[in-house]
């Protein structure tokens, strides 16, 4: 993919490029959580987006997204958000480079990927991969973590989404065959060695994308604010949910509203399941884990309502097959993927019952993807 990238590159540009990669990332659990200054636990894929630069003499930046076919070309001190465009991800960054004093000059840039489905974080990779190409394209002094915030706040601006920090910092600091448990309020994380014995992690595509996923984002993220504030009365010292105790469960739903308190749950719930998950992982328990990922689902679904008919089969289906060890929506919802923890012998029975099974209830072709735990975000030699 790197050479593809680059002969693009000289193709469109007729020099020679720089070239950054920034992978994906899959979730094991901790979802919706991130936001809320909670626990996580991502790990970066071995698939992501390639971006290639290059210095330009020309009075503009020109981009080229290989995967579209597409260019866009925009003027480095005057450009704004596109709605919807890939270019944002790159304009956001340099947005934001810009806001903290770094002085650019004119680009050319070509970026491409081999992310398999969506909910494995494109647009993050995308972001990351080009905060660490202008760093070195620009010879700035710029640590990844201020990368992975300033990825997530041109998310913010340029596209709208009010994400929390753990698709870009998955991609920036993963770690070959390690999970980061990162805990969102000090943005610091362990690495945690992921040995699965016999058992195999693997994403099912549900190849749905539902509208309006980025809105119901937000609003979601609105609700967990507002029972914030409910619950200062209470708990004057809560700055987020994280502060609030799952053990104070009872108290929180007598102080919500009724349409709050299922949200707030979740994410109190979410936070305690991601320790209890990271402990079982530490200890070689699957079954305790395996268990965490089918109450992360169904908490997902009943209680923060960012599950969708599909998710909610993939996931109850796989439940009801030998050798799974667990199974849930993974990411922000209302599409994407499944993960699933299957042991190896019956990991081939498990994606014919699952394909069929799928295809007959929705009429899609549901696909496939092992996981390979790998290393973050680098410029290539
Ligand atoms: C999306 C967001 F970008 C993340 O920050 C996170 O909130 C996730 O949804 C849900 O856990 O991927």
């Amino acid at each position: 993919m790197k050479n593809k990238i680059s002969q693009s590159f000289r193709n469109h540009f007729g020099t020679d490029p720089i070239v950054a990669f920034a992978p994906g990332r899959i979730n094991l659990i901790g979802e919706h959580t991130d936001y809320q200054e909670g626990l996580v636990f991502p790990a970066a894929v071995a698939q992501g987006i390639w971006v290639a630069i290059q210095k330009s003499d020309k009075s503009s930046s020109r981009l080229y997204a290989e995967d579209f076919e597409e260019e866009f070309v925009f003027e480095i001190n005057s450009f704004s958000p596109q709605k919807g465009h890939w270019a944002n991800y790159t304009m956001g960054m340099v947005s934001q480079l810009q806001q903290a004093g770094y002085n650019l000059s004119n680009f050319d840039l070509v970026f491409g990927g081999n992310i398999p489905a969506s909910g494995l974080s494109s647009s993050a990779a995308l972001s990351v991969a080009v905060g660490m190409a202008l760093t070195e394209l620009f010879k700035l002094t710029i640590t990844k973590r201020s990368i992975v915030l300033y990825a997530q706040k041109s998310e913010h601006l340029f596209a709208g989404v009010n994400c929390g920090i753990m698709d870009p910092y998955a991609s920036a600091f993963g770690v070959k065959d390690r999970a980061l448990l990162l805990d969102c309020r000090t943005n610091t994380h362990f690495e945690v060695e992921v040995d699965l014995g016999d058992h195999s992690l693997i994403l099912i595509n549900s190849k749905v994308k539902h509208q309006l996923a980025d809105s119901a984002y937000n609003k979601r993220r609105e609700a967990c604010e507002a029972s914030v504030q409910l619950l200062r009365e209470s708990y004057p010292d809560a700055k987020t949910l994280r502060d609030i105790p799952v053990k104070d469960l009872e108290k929180v739903k007598a102080i919500l509203p009724a349409d709050l308190y299922p949200k707030a749950k979740h994410v109190i719930t979410e936070i305690d399941r991601v320790n209890l998950a990271s402990h079982a992982l530490h200890a070689s328990d699957l079954i305790v884990f395996g268990n965490l990922l089918k109450e992360s689902h169904q908490s997902l679904s009943t209680d923060f309502e960012v599950s969708c008919a599909e998710l909610d089969f993939l996931a109850e289906h796989s439940w009801k097959l030998p050798g799974v060890i667990g199974s849930r929506m993974m990411g922000g919802g209302f599409g994407g993927c499944t993960i699933n923890l299957v042991s190896n012998s019956e990991l081939q029975n498990f994606e014919k019952a699952m394909y069929s099974a799928y295809k007959e209830n929705f009429e899609i072709e549901a696909d496939f993807i092992p996981v390979a735990l790998s290393q973050g975000a680098r410029i290539l030699e």
